[in-house]
């Protein structure tokens, strides 16, 4: 009986550390879609950490496209431009919002034409954990 009660909470205890650890959370994927034979795309998400830890996002990949990174578009001396990001740290239960204009993956050369409508997967990057896998929706306007 009593060793039941230790690995009972030898159990809560492993999936309260779980929780614990930072937990990325996803909404409003989507990649906004490019005139045939554009170079890059861009995606954009919003990113939670829903843990009770700091959480880093660390980079992203996807088979669909050659390489993805994490970019942040700036505006220097009234000229817009593009510069990627190392990663970026995200607080407990704060959110981080990739949109046109601001913070957004770079998604370089596709490896096919992508469509209005397709799902394409992108792993997201994280430290500490796996990361996740996500559905970018190809749309022309936000979501
Ligand atoms: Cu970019």
């Amino acid at each position: 009986m009593r060793r039941w009660v230790v690995s009972i909470a030898l159990a809560l205890a492993a999936s309260q550390a779980a929780v614990a650890a930072g937990r990325l959370e996803i909404a409003g994927a989507w990649i906004r879609t490019a005139p045939p034979g554009a170079m890059m795309l861009a995606g954009y998400a919003t990113l939670r950490n829903a843990g009770d830890a700091p959480l880093t996002v660390t980079g992203a990949d996807s088979a669909a496209f050659s390489d993805v990174s994490l970019h942040e578009s700036v505006e220097v001396d009234g000229v817009a431009r593009m510069r990627a990001l190392g990663s970026i740290e995200i607080a407990p239960g704060a959110s981080i919002v990739l949109a046109p204009g601001g913070k957004h993956l770079m998604l370089m050369r596709s490896k096919s034409e992508i469509k209005v409508g397709e799902s394409i997967k992108i792993h997201i990057a994280t430290k500490p954990g796996d990361g996740v896998v996500v559905d970018f929706v190809v749309r022309d306007t936000a979501p």
